[in-house]
């Protein structure tokens, strides 16, 4: 079943399985039901998402690549602070697309630091350093496969240099308020005086455009969210039955909470390995959050969890922000 791989890679996958069968299990078994949209990005989720990215009313990826094409110089004069060597920590690196333009700005300028991209996705980290090696040859980069802090400890014991974080794509909306909270705070005690996050967020905006890049007409975002039945259906020997789900789409203005769930159209029974999971007709399945932001949201979360703002770097439509902390 397992191929040619080592032992300890398989001890690995059936744990990681184990993992999702016992998460999958209580956030079903539990009222109100739930789903953890980590569990969103197998390879069928990636390339759903790379639809995502690619559509128009998806806006996030165009801002955000706004900032990093326009704002790089900033970018690079607030993490470069007074020279010192660093390494640039790249949380769910992916493609790297936006990253790209600050990495290559910084080779330009012969800026001394070396990228360290951490992915949950081996592939994905093999296919973009193969890419990286030749659009910017110069590059020193260290790929870094496993979960976030995991990763910032291992790269941490593997150099002694400063550390500039980038989080961006506002993941940190896809954490409930607290979560988020817990996370920055995490991430603060992981660092020292001199280290730098660059994090990008998603800003409050006309709801409309909000639900319209949640909620497309093409359906790729409900495609996107019953993947994870689809892949429960194939990982635990689950009968999931699609085409008795919907998506549905909210947006809260006064919280900025954009909430994704999947509606049971039937009362039905669902078999996930060999356990009954009843749904009543119109039950809904929380699946994901996609906080949306204000100024003063940001302010906060710096504030609570000891960061430092330094500089806000926003789209030309003031839509996304990437902020430099301290
Ligand atoms: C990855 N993350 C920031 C996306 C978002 O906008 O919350 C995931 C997504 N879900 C639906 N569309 C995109």
């Amino acid at each position: 079943k397992f191929g040619l791989q080592s032992e300890h890679q398989q001890d690995n996958i059936s744990q990681t399985i184990q993992k999702f069968r016992q998460e999958v299990l209580e956030d079903l078994g539990n009222t109100p039901k739930k789903l953890s949209s980590k569990y969103f990005y197998d390879s069928i989720g990636d390339n759903l998402f790379q639809q995502i990215m690619a559509m128009q009313t998806y806006y996030l990826t165009n801002c955000e690549l706004d900032i990093f094409k326009n704002k790089t110089a900033d970018i690079a004069h607030f993490i470069k602070a007074d020279e010192e060597p660093f390494d640039l920590i790249e949380l769910g690196a992916g493609d790297a697309m936006k990253s790209s333009y600050l990495l290559r700005r910084l080779i330009d300028q012969d800026v001394n630091f070396s990228y360290m991209p951490i992915d949950i996705s081996g592939n994905i980290l093999s296919l973009l350093k193969t890419n990286l090696n030749k659009s910017i040859p110069n590059l020193e980069i260290t790929c870094l496969k496993g979960e976030y802090f995991e990763m910032i400890d291992q790269a941490t014991a593997l150099s002694s240099r400063r550390k500039v974080v980038l989080f961006l794509g506002s993941n940190i909306g896809n954490m409930e308020l607290e979560e988020a909270t817990q996370f920055c705070s995490s991430l603060h005690q992981k660092l020292n005086v001199g280290d730098y996050l660059v994090m990008g967020f998603d800003l409050k905006k006309h709801p409309q455009t909000i639900l319209n890049a949640y909620d497309d007409p093409t359906g790729i975002t409900a495609k996107f969210n019953l993947n994870l039945l689809a892949r429960i259906n194939r990982e635990l020997e689950a009968n999931f039955d699609l085409n008795q789900f919907e998506h549905y789409q909210t947006y809260d203005p006064l919280s900025g909470a954009c909430r994704s769930y999947l509606i049971s159209l039937a009362a039905q029974q669902v078999i996930i390995d060999n356990q009954h999971i009843s749904f009543l007709e119109n039950e809904p399945i929380y699946m994901e959050i996609s906080q949306k932001f204000s100024d003063n949201d940001i302010r906060q979360l710096a504030h609570q969890s000891g960061f430092s703002p330094i500089s806000e770097l926003y789209d030309s439509k003031n839509w996304f922000v990437d902020v430099i902390w301290q």
